[in-house]
């Protein structure tokens, strides 16, 4: 070796060693820091709990609501924060209550199915919130809830006084949830109706066939819709004040809550501008598109084209059909059902591209066979082939389903004025929350206990409330209500 050489590899033995000394200096760090990793992260969150799933209380135990709700949408949403175990008190109006207590009555003297369907779960307490012995209570119970929920006419809350500011004062940790018809803008004035928001959120321009008028659906999307979305809104902000510590306002717009269900509209209406909208059947009929997405009868909302189809018995009995869908991967298995096992090798019909502007021809011939067949027999067959149909179920069907009745979907609850009724229970099932369905109050049911018990009223001074008239209805609205 020369001595150049000698030095070469004198120095790279030496650069190896330092190397493995950075290599040991860099391992022994993450060693000493060994004890921290093995600390369980918890997130500040309890241990779990040990006891059976359903006996640790409910989701929402100890959420405090004051529901200032009325009519559908305001009602939809607290009663399912009610089912998740929060304590809902409905403030109403002393002698007149909830508007829909007395419509659409089909018991005489009884609340109506309206009212007692959408507000299970709830205490009642009557309150004139106009009256100062009524808003002195309501301040009372701003301090001891979590949230306010309301649903009036734009205006109406800072009307009796309950501004955000003035609410906000008095209880920084309040959330204030409020359904409107619409959000800022040209229209937020104007009361809704639940029609109204189907046509103004694009689902009634979006419903129905092409040849006839724009339909509003019987699903209660404006509503009840709204109603779903406040309720996440608010579960959201309860989780926010855990950090923040403070309330907030939240605000769902019926035509903000229609539109987000109608998404897959405004979807087409993109797709519209590159071509037309091919599973659509006026593309298939020849039918030339205009610029906004028409209606599309019964096709299929996705990729996948559907059709309600005749089943047996259609001739007297309305409601003899079936949602049929010829998705790809089992065309063949449709093709041997329905007695065309040609189409599966035909290059007219053997690909779904192919079949778009024949879908007219294929599901006559689909309806063809579902005709020799009732709508669960349909379902059987299909169902064992996995092709996915759908029976269109009456109401009554969906009353008298048993596993329905098992799942706690529809409910018998019992009601001392108007008796046993069926009401929808929770849709949405949590095995550590199980929801137990409550009948809906009585006018006022849980006024004196509210008082007294929640908020701490003595005797003398619930005597002074209740001769104020804050509490108790004047003659005039007692008949106008009766
Ligand atoms: N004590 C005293 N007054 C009370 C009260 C109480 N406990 N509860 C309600 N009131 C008063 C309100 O203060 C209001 O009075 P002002 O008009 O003088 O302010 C009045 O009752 C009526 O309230 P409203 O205007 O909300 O009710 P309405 O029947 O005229 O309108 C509706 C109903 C639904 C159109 C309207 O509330 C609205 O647009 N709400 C928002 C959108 C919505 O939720 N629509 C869904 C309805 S379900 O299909």
């Amino acid at each position: 070796m020369t001595n150049k050489k000698a030095k070469k590899s004198k120095a790279k033995a030496k650069s190896k060693a330092a190397a493995k000394r950075v290599v040991k200096l860099k391992s022994k760090k993450p060693a000493a820091r060994k004890p921290a990793a093995k600390k369980p992260v918890s997130n500040g969150l309890p241990r779990p709990s040990s006891k059976p799933w359903g006996q640790a209380g409910k989701a929402l135990d100890g959420v405090r609501i004051l529901d200032f709700t009325h009519v559908q949408s305001g009602p939809t949403c607290t009663q399912l924060l009610a089912y998740m175990g929060a304590d809902v008190i409905k403030v109403e109006r002393p002698g007149v209550g909830d508007i829909t207590r007395g419509q659409l009555r089909d018991v005489k003297g009884a609340d109506s199915l309206y009212f007692t369907m959408l507000n299970g779960n709830k205490r009642s307490i009557t309150i004139d919130s106009k009256h100062p012995k009524g808003r002195e209570i309501l301040d009372r119970l701003i301090k001891y809830c979590d949230v306010l929920v309301e649903n009036f006419a734009p205006g109406a809350l800072d009307r009796m006084g309950l501004t955000w500011e003035y609410i906000h004062k008095l209880n920084p940790r309040m959330i204030v949830a409020s359904v409107k018809g619409f959000g800022p803008g040209p229209y937020e004035e104007c009361k809704v109706y639940e029609n109204v928001a189907q046509c103004a959120g694009g689902s009634a321009s979006t419903t129905g066939f092409r040849e006839g008028p724009p339909l509003v659906t019987g699903a209660q999307i404006g509503d009840s819709g709204t109603g779903l979305h406040l309720a996440f809104g608010i579960v959201c902000a309860l989780h926010q004040r855990l950090r923040t510590g403070r309330g907030q306002k939240v605000l769902t717009a019926m035509q903000d809550g229609v539109l987000n269900l109608a998404r897959v509209k405004l979807r087409d209406q993109q797709r519209l501008a590159h071509g037309p909208l091919t599973e659509y059947s006026q593309y298939g009929e020849g039918i030339p598109f205009g610029d906004a997405v028409p209606r599309a009868g019964n096709d299929s909302g996705g990729g996948q084209p559907g059709r309600i189809l005749k089943c047996k018995g259609w001739e007297t009995d309305p409601d003899a059909y079936i949602y049929f869908i010829t998705q790809a991967p089992v065309w063949e298995a449709i093709c041997d059902l329905i007695g065309k096992p040609e189409w599966k090798t035909d290059p007219d019909y053997a690909k779904p591209f192919a079949r778009l502007p024949r879908l007219k021809q294929i599901f006559t011939t689909i309806e063809q066979w579902t005709m020799t067949k009732t709508k669960f027999e349909v379902m059987d067959i299909c169902n064992k082939l996995d092709i996915p149909v759908g029976p269109i179920l009456s109401m009554k069907e969906i009353a008298e389903e048993p596993s329905l009745r098992k799942t706690g979907t529809v409910v018998e609850v019992d009601h001392p004025t108007r008796g046993k009724y069926l009401t929808v229970g929770n849709p949405v099932k949590m095995p550590d929350s199980v929801t137990e369905v409550k009948r809906s109050p009585l006018l006022g049911e849980h006024t004196v206990e509210i008082l007294s018990k929640v908020l701490g009223y003595s005797a003398a001074e619930m005597a002074a409330i209740k001769s104020s008239g804050a509490i108790t209805a004047p003659e005039k609205a007692k008949a106008e209500a009766a």
